[in-house]
């Protein structure tokens, strides 16, 4: 909003020049969507403490897990309020991508909300059934993904890291493809939810790494010169990732350990599902793998113990699944668990970063 009134004026005030650029307005977009969380965090927390918007404590968890029953969850909210707020006011809303990104936030923001609501507010312990869960994900992945699609000149080639030559045109399969990643994305971040900081770190990692991918795709003598795919108009999603930044390390404030509060699904669904959307709009699809690598490895981690826990009726291949648990089990303080994942996220970043230039 900002840069439509003060760009505007930028005959009569020079210095409004400087709203024309994307990365002033994304250090902006990080700084307020910071401030938002980081002020409004004490008051979320009294109010949904007063609430008793508490987390159920599953049973059949880590014992140490006891302890924290109570700890008010559905912080989501207070990300949520920062990041579309933070967005709408600098970024550009003549942009397709921008409100296709908020249209996936606020979407699997509701699925999120609805299911925390059943679950915490009206102790229903499974709050959505896995079927309904997944039934709203799908479909709103896939009105994402055809309004993605149906933009003229969207390119359905998918890029391969590292194989610059290699970038099959999928058609109008795209759509299934780009909502695949929304909808997996969405649910490997919801499954790292599960110790503090464990998930807000590295999103915020992978959203400050989508967060220069969106600009060089944006850009197109940049993509030029890196033979990457340009996106007229994604850069916008720039400014989208900045507030993400800003909303997960205010977030993380009052959500590193020990954890004052949780985000909740009404967080984790939109968190992952946007971090697809980004990946998809900037054409960085298949290398959402590496970057957001710690949240497949998770992922992968519960797939192959239920698999195997099937297969063998009973055995597990780890302690217990996801993978943050079994090293809680073997003994790893919860912070421990929680920096050496942080340091493996980054290292991903990192590697993934490099493969604009090793291809
Ligand atoms: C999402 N939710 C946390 C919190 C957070 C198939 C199976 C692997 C599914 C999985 C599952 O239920 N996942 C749901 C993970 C939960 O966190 C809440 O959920 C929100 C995110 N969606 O915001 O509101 C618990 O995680 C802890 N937590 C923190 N700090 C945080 O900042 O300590 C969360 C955020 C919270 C709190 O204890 O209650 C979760 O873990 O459920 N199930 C599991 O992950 C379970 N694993 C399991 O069943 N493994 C079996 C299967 C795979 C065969 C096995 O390995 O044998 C574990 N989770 C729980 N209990 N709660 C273990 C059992």
């Amino acid at each position: 909003m900002l840069y439509h009134i003060l760009y505007a004026l930028q005959p009569y005030v020079s210095a409004f020049n400087v709203f024309r650029y994307i990365t002033f307005r994304t250090i902006y977009a990080s700084l307020t969507a910071f401030l938002i969380c980081f002020l409004m965090g004490p008051y979320m927390i009294r109010k949904i403490a007063k609430l008793q918007v508490g987390q159920y404590i599953r049973e059949d968890g880590p014992s140490m897990h006891h302890q924290k029953a109570g700890t008010p969850t559905m912080g989501g909210i207070l990300i949520l309020l920062s990041v579309i707020s933070s967005t709408l006011l600098w970024a550009s809303l003549t942009n397709y991508y921008i409100w296709t990104l908020l249209l996936i936030t606020a979407s699997y923001g509701a699925i999120g909300f609805v299911d925390d609501y059943l679950k915490q507010i009206k102790k229903l312990n499974r709050g959505l059934t896995g079927k309904q869960k997944f039934s709203f994900q799908i479909g709103a992945a896939f009105l994402a993904a055809l309004l993605i699609y149906m933009i003229p000149g969207f390119d359905t080639r998918v890029m391969v890291p590292f194989f610059k030559n290699i970038s099959p045109d999928l058609g109008w399969f795209y759509i299934f493809f780009a909502a695949w990643v929304i909808v997996a994305a969405s649910n490997a971040v919801n499954l790292t939810d599960g110790l503090d900081g464990l998930a807000i770190g590295p999103v915020t990692i992978a959203a400050a790494t989508y967060m220069v991918f969106a600009y060089l795709a944006g850009h197109v003598k940049i993509a030029d010169y890196l033979q990457i795919q340009y996106v007229s108009g994604s850069g916008e999603a720039t400014v989208f990732c900045g507030a993400m930044v800003g909303a997960g390390l205010g977030f993380l404030w009052f959500n590193t350990y020990p954890a004052q509060i949780f985000m909740g699904d009404v967080g984790s669904l939109p968190l992952g599902a946007a971090l697809g959307g980004v990946a998809v709009i900037s054409k960085q699809e298949i290398l959402l793998v590496l970057v957001g690598g710690l949240f497949v490895i998770e992922a992968l981690s519960v797939i192959f113990q239920v698999g195997y826990f099937k297969m063998t009726h009973g055995h597990r291949i780890f302690r217990m699944a996801p993978l943050h648990h079994h090293f809680e089990l073997k003994g790893w303080p919860e912070p421990k668990v929680i920096v050496r994942f942080w340091i493996i996220a980054i290292a991903l970043a990192l590697l993934s970063m490099s493969t604009l230039k090793l291809r």
